[in-house]
Protein backbone atom coordinates (compact mmCIF):
# COMPACT_ATOMS: atom_id res chain seq x y z
CA UNK A 1 0.00 0.00 0.00
CA UNK A 2 2.81 2.60 0.93
CA UNK A 3 4.78 1.48 -1.62
CA UNK A 4 2.09 2.19 -4.21
CA UNK A 5 0.91 5.45 -2.53
CA UNK A 6 4.49 6.78 -2.84
CA UNK A 7 4.30 5.98 -6.76
CA UNK A 8 1.28 7.70 -7.19
CA UNK A 9 3.19 10.86 -5.11
CA UNK A 10 6.42 10.31 -7.40
CA UNK A 11 4.63 10.64 -10.58
CA UNK A 12 2.75 13.36 -9.27
CA UNK A 13 5.85 15.16 -8.20
CA UNK A 14 7.45 14.80 -11.73
CA UNK A 15 4.29 16.02 -13.00
CA UNK A 16 4.37 19.15 -11.76
CA UNK A 17 7.82 19.47 -12.50
CA UNK A 18 7.43 19.42 -16.37
CA UNK A 19 4.59 21.45 -15.20
CA UNK A 20 6.90 24.07 -13.44
CA UNK A 21 9.19 24.07 -16.10
CA UNK A 22 6.76 24.57 -19.46
CA UNK A 23 5.57 26.98 -17.08
CA UNK A 24 8.81 29.19 -17.03
CA UNK A 25 9.20 27.91 -21.34
CA UNK A 26 6.18 29.42 -21.88
CA UNK A 27 6.27 32.44 -19.67
CA UNK A 28 8.83 34.26 -21.82
CA UNK A 29 8.26 37.20 -20.40
CA UNK A 30 8.78 36.53 -16.65
CA UNK A 31 6.04 38.44 -15.46
CA UNK A 32 4.35 35.20 -14.02
CA UNK A 33 1.52 34.83 -16.05
CA UNK A 34 1.25 32.34 -19.47
CA UNK A 35 -1.23 34.44 -21.67
CA UNK A 36 -2.97 31.88 -24.36
CA UNK A 37 -0.66 33.58 -27.39
CA UNK A 38 2.49 32.21 -25.41
CA UNK A 39 0.82 28.87 -25.07
CA UNK A 40 -0.22 28.31 -28.54
CA UNK A 41 3.59 29.41 -29.44
CA UNK A 42 5.40 27.09 -27.54
CA UNK A 43 3.01 23.95 -27.54
CA UNK A 44 2.42 24.41 -31.01
CA UNK A 45 5.90 24.87 -31.87
CA UNK A 46 6.67 21.51 -30.01
CA UNK A 47 3.51 19.23 -29.84
CA UNK A 48 0.80 20.67 -31.50
CA UNK A 49 0.45 20.55 -34.99
CA UNK A 50 -1.97 23.45 -35.67
CA UNK A 51 -4.11 26.03 -33.53
CA UNK A 52 -5.69 23.77 -31.84
CA UNK A 53 -9.33 25.20 -30.92
CA UNK A 54 -9.56 22.93 -28.22
CA UNK A 55 -6.63 24.51 -26.32
CA UNK A 56 -8.72 27.48 -26.15
CA UNK A 57 -11.44 25.83 -23.96
CA UNK A 58 -8.76 24.28 -22.03
CA UNK A 59 -7.18 27.34 -20.78
CA UNK A 60 -10.35 29.17 -20.46
CA UNK A 61 -11.27 25.89 -18.29
CA UNK A 62 -8.20 26.45 -15.93
CA UNK A 63 -8.25 30.02 -15.70
CA UNK A 64 -10.04 30.05 -12.76
CA UNK A 65 -9.93 34.01 -11.66
CA UNK A 66 -10.72 34.29 -15.25
CA UNK A 67 -8.57 37.20 -15.75
CA UNK A 68 -7.60 35.92 -19.44
CA UNK A 69 -4.35 34.41 -18.38
CA UNK A 70 -2.78 31.66 -16.32
CA UNK A 71 -0.88 31.97 -13.07
CA UNK A 72 1.49 29.27 -12.26
CA UNK A 73 -1.31 27.41 -10.08
CA UNK A 74 -3.78 27.53 -13.08
CA UNK A 75 -1.06 26.19 -15.82
CA UNK A 76 -0.80 23.61 -13.72
CA UNK A 77 -4.72 23.17 -14.23
CA UNK A 78 -4.20 23.71 -17.57
CA UNK A 79 -1.45 20.80 -18.01
CA UNK A 80 -3.41 18.24 -16.55
CA UNK A 81 -6.11 19.00 -18.64
CA UNK A 82 -3.95 19.17 -21.66
CA UNK A 83 -2.29 15.62 -20.69
CA UNK A 84 -5.64 14.02 -20.09
CA UNK A 85 -6.82 15.44 -23.26
CA UNK A 86 -3.95 14.28 -25.57
CA UNK A 87 -4.23 10.36 -23.65
CA UNK A 88 -7.67 10.45 -24.72
CA UNK A 89 -6.24 11.37 -28.54
CA UNK A 90 -3.84 9.13 -28.50
CA UNK A 91 -5.67 6.09 -26.95
CA1 LIG B 1 4.23 36.14 -19.48
CA1 LIG C 1 -6.07 33.48 -14.35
Amino acid sequence: MDFLGGVTLEKRNYANQVADLLFQMCDEDGDGFVQPEDLLKDLVGHKVQESDPSLDLLFKKADADGDGKLNRDEFKVFWELYATEQEKTIG
